[in-house]
């Protein structure tokens, strides 16, 4: 073939046409995203559902909940296992902690990687919530998807351990 100026131009717009295609897939696979239906155990009313975006190193989390306990904070965490089959979410097993860290507030030095900030309720027992959160991702080995997201009565102290003494789990959603 004769490698005349009007083919090389062709060519190269071909090419172009072929990378942009591959950089936009590219982008849409570095930005994944989860969420979680809740179930509501331990007798609650609770129902809602839990959102998951990664965007870089952080995850941003939001989340809308009703059939809480009004003007009042409830903790909220990642649990290892993606079993929410116990009535009372035990199932779920403990909080994701890869790295065997001690629990804690998520601005604190050491926490769990499914460490997360309270919730608080309104005077209705609803609740919107978001977070941007680093301590997990939704890829590599700190990916929590397949794990479960679990809301509890009472709220996280941020100190005591195993699990900040939230109380009982009032809600439990498999992350997908
Ligand atoms: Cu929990
Ligand atoms: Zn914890």
């Amino acid at each position: 073939m004769i490698n005349n100026p009007v083919n090389t131009l062709l060519k190269n717009s071909v090419w172009i046409a072929l990378l942009s295609t591959l950089t936009a897939c590219q982008v849409f696979q570095d930005t994944p995203s989860a969420s979680a239906v809740l179930q509501s155990k331990s007798g609650s009313n609770l129902n809602g559902s839990v959102n998951f975006s990664q965007s870089g190193m952080k995850v941003l989390v939001t989340g809308t909940f009703s059939g809480l306990k009004p003007n009042a904070e409830h903790g909220i965490h990642i649990h290892e296992k993606g079993d929410c089959s116990s009535l009372d979410a035990m199932s779920a097993g403990g909080h994701f902690n890869p790295a065997n860290s001690k629990h804690g507030n998520v601005q604190s030095a050491s926490h769990h990687a499914g460490d997360m900030p309270n919730i608080m309720s309104d005077a209705n027992g609803n609740a919107n919530y978001k977070a941007t959160l680093s301590n997990f991702s939704l890829v590599g080995d700190q990916a929590i998807i397949g794990r479960a997201v679990v809301v509890h009565r009472d709220p996280d102290d941020y100190q005591s351990q195993p699990a900040g003494n939230s109380g009982p789990r009032i809600g439990c959603g498999l992350i997908r």
